[in-house]
């Protein structure tokens, strides 16, 4: 059963690739039909490359899985843990079932603000990376915070290129201020310094993803982390310090020492996913004051004994948080509105299928009597 052409260089145990008791269960049923356990490593279009217990191997989806889904979003991601049926005479494999997500992140589709776009999944830890350049933006560390928070990882920020920063420790205690018990650390590539201090994050077995802007520098701390160039990296463009896209797909690298990583491509602006619960974590502090207000569903407006006002009156509360928070509810609701509409027509659409099948059996039926 095991396929041939095993090299033993890239055999690892199904441990180092991060697997545990969480899939174990769920993989028991293909266990019992012959099937074998594999990690996404690059997911192509409809082809994937796979990390095994016996190397890699390319994987394609099983037909069954492509039909039963109808939009991408059933498909395999990096990251993900599948069931797989190895060929008996090539080095290649059917990819038969995805097991449950431990974490899974994602987004809203590109140009389709009402779609969930799967992107990486069972992460343990989440690098945010956020340039310390002209490109620092404390509003997008707070978004990214609360789609991390919904995606069931551990957020780390990195504060990277703090040799372009004139006032790192600023930098540092405006980010401490929006979150709270975040680890944050502060490193540069090119001088060298800071990323030993990543590698506390890296364990056996534990996978962290990179996520930041284009041109933070994910790819560069991935080499300065693996020790070599491996990731292509991009000089970012003069002024406006914003990246040009470099990586374009989404990778699980398997470190060398201990850990697996995910380089993942720029996000030109990553859209918060609506989820009330990401919004409260991301804004424990006002949470916190509201249980004050007089009103349970108080949205800190206009209404009267308002404990977050006070907060921001008496300068507990930075007024700029409260507007974020104000700003990301706003946007929440516009989602959640578009999406009851979408959902409307939906049934509209179908409603109207109905009559028109009833009408046409009955017109069938006539024609038949006559
Ligand atoms: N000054 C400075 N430049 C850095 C630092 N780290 C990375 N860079 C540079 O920033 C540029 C972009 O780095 P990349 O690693 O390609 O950025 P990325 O986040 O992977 O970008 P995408 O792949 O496009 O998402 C490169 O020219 C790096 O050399 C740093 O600490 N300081
Ligand atoms: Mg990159
Ligand atoms: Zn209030």
């Amino acid at each position: 059963m095991s396929p041939p052409n095993k090299d033993s260089a890239d055999v690892v145990d199904l441990e180092t690739l991060g697997w545990g008791d969480w899939f174990a269960k769920p993989f028991r049923p293909h266990a019992a039909e012959g099937l074998r356990p594999a990690r996404v490593a690059i997911p192509h279009n409809y082809l994937y490359q796979l990390y095994t217990a016996q190397g890699e191997l390319m994987g394609e989806a099983a037909g069954r899985l492509r039909h039963q889904t109808e939009s991408a979003d059933g498909m395999p991601i990096v990251g993900d843990w599948v069931a797989i049926r190895p060929s008996e005479t090539e080095r290649k494999a059917t990819i038969e079932a995805i097991l449950p997500r431990l974490s899974c992140f994602s987004r809203k589709a590109a140009g389709e603000p009402t779609r969930r776009q799967f992107v990486a999944a069972n992460i343990d830890t989440v690098f945010l990376v956020c340039g310390l350049d002209d490109d620092f933006n404390l509003r997008r560390i707070e978004r990214y915070l609360a789609a991390i928070g919904d995606s069931g990882a551990t957020a780390v920020i990195v504060l990277n290129k703090a040799d372009v920063c004139p006032d790192v420790d600023a930098a540092r205690s405006a980010t401490a201020a929006l979150a709270p018990g975040t680890p944050i650390h502060v490193t540069s590539c090119l001088e060298d310094g800071g990323t030993d201090a990543l590698e506390a994050h890296l364990s056996r077995g534990k996978t962290v993803a990179l996520l930041g802007s284009s041109g933070v520098g994910k790819s560069t701390i991935i080499n300065r982390l693996l020790g070599t160039d491996r990731q292509r990296t991009c000089e970012v463009r003069g002024r406006d310090s914003r990246g040009r896209h470099t990586t374009t797909q989404r990778e699980l690298i398997l470190m060398p020492n201990s850990g697996l990583l995910i380089d993942t491509p720029g996000m030109r602006e990553l859209q918060l996913w609506d989820n009330t619960d990401a919004l409260t974590d991301a804004f424990e502090d006002i949470d916190t004051l509201a249980a004050e207000c007089r009103f349970r569903d108080c949205a800190h407006e206009r209404e009267p004994v308002c404990a977050v006002r006070a907060a921001v009156d008496d300068g507990r509360l930075a007024a700029s948080r409260l507007d974020n928070y104000h700003r990301l509810q706003r946007e929440g609701d516009l989602l959640r509105r578009r999406r009851d509409e979408l959902a409307r027509l939906e049934e509209q659409r179908r409603v109207t299928i109905a009559h028109r099948a009833m009408r046409a059996l009955r017109h069938n039926r006539l024609r038949d009597e006559k």
